[in-house]
């Protein structure tokens, strides 16, 4: 029998539950994050190495994880798909489980955080969101005749409206709207940019320190949508935008900010699996095993 990182046999057994929501109902570009969460899941399952090379051990042998899929979302309506995604998120919660969720497009993330705010007032909370985009527009009207306001483009707007601080990294786009609304100080976000010389140095990466500055909270919540990272290490997904954070930078950023915070929730969005390559789902497995050994990294010490 293959060993698998998933080894939980069902959530009352697991101290982490991977929850599937495989949903792409608001996807603007190219659409397949509906097939992201069961691409990651065969890489937990059966590719990637269960030893880490960081702790010498592997990780799965101390921390039970378990998961749970919520099954084919699509055909229910924006609101509807939240609220189950919120609910079964909650229930998972209410049993004192650790949750990350796996994408999907980026809508998903409310599901965790409406559940999650149920719990931890938000305003104690700060979303670290790394992205290529800001996903601040109020509703989608500026490119959707049909506009909502549940949408992958809005995500962070409904976020910060429930009261969560907001810090976002890898920003290379947005729509005039979304810049006068981070820009305002009275909403107090926090934008590292990425790709602009006058704001990041010349050139050079924005010292991770200064992020972790930028965290006046205890508690964060990790959201990643893949596009946040550089195409060449992610490049399935549904609105690739060039540039972007190198993958070990990357790493370093997440180990770093889950050691200095207490980490109450996480998600990682818009994994789109392209046909001829399984760099972006086995590159997502990795980050969803490294944020789970150093959330329970005490568990890792001794035999
Ligand atoms: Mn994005």
């Amino acid at each position: 029998m293959v060993d698998s990182i998933i080894r939980a046999k069902n959530i009352e057994e697991a101290e982490v539950v991977i929850v599937s929501a495989g949903y792409e109902k608001t996807a603007s570009s190219r659409k397949g994050t509906k097939n992201g969460p069961k691409a990651v899941i065969k890489m937990l399952d059966s590719k990637l190495e269960l030893f880490d090379r960081s702790y010498k051990m592997q990780p799965s042998d101390k921390i039970n994880i378990g998961q749970k899929d919520l099954g084919d979302l699509s055909s229910l309506t924006p609101p509807k798909a939240l609220q189950k995604i919120t609910s079964e998120c909650a229930k998972i919660l209410d049993k004192e489980k650790f949750v990350l969720l796996l994408g999907g497009e980026h809508s998903v993330s409310l599901g965790l955080l409406q559940a999650l705010s149920k719990k931890i007032n938000p305003k104690e909370v700060t979303i670290l969101q790394i992205d290529a985009h800001c996903d601040l527009r109020d509703n989608d009207s500026d490119y959707n005749d049909k506009s909502t306001k549940l949408v992958h483009s809005s995500v962070m707007r409904r976020a910060h409206e429930l009261g969560y601080n907001l810090v976002q990294v890898g920003i290379r786009t947005y729509f005039k709207g979304e810049y006068e609304y981070f820009s305002n100080p009275k909403n107090n976000i926090k934008v590292f940019e990425w790709g602009l010389p006058a704001l990041a140095g010349n050139g050079k990466e924005i010292p991770i320190d200064e992020i972790l500055k930028s965290i006046k909270t205890k508690y964060i919540y990790l959201t990643i949508d893949v596009d946040g990272f550089d195409p060449a290490y992610m490049p399935g997904t549904g609105t690739p935008v060039s540039g972007g954070l190198p993958w070990y930078y990357g790493l370093e950023l997440i180990e770093r900010i889950i050691k200095s915070k207490e980490l109450i929730g996480a998600d990682i969005v818009e994994v789109s699996p392209q046909s001829d390559s399984v760099l972006t789902e086995y590159n997502t497995a990795q980050l969803c095993y490294s944020i789970i050994a150093h959330k329970f990294r005490a568990q890792l010490r001794g035999n």
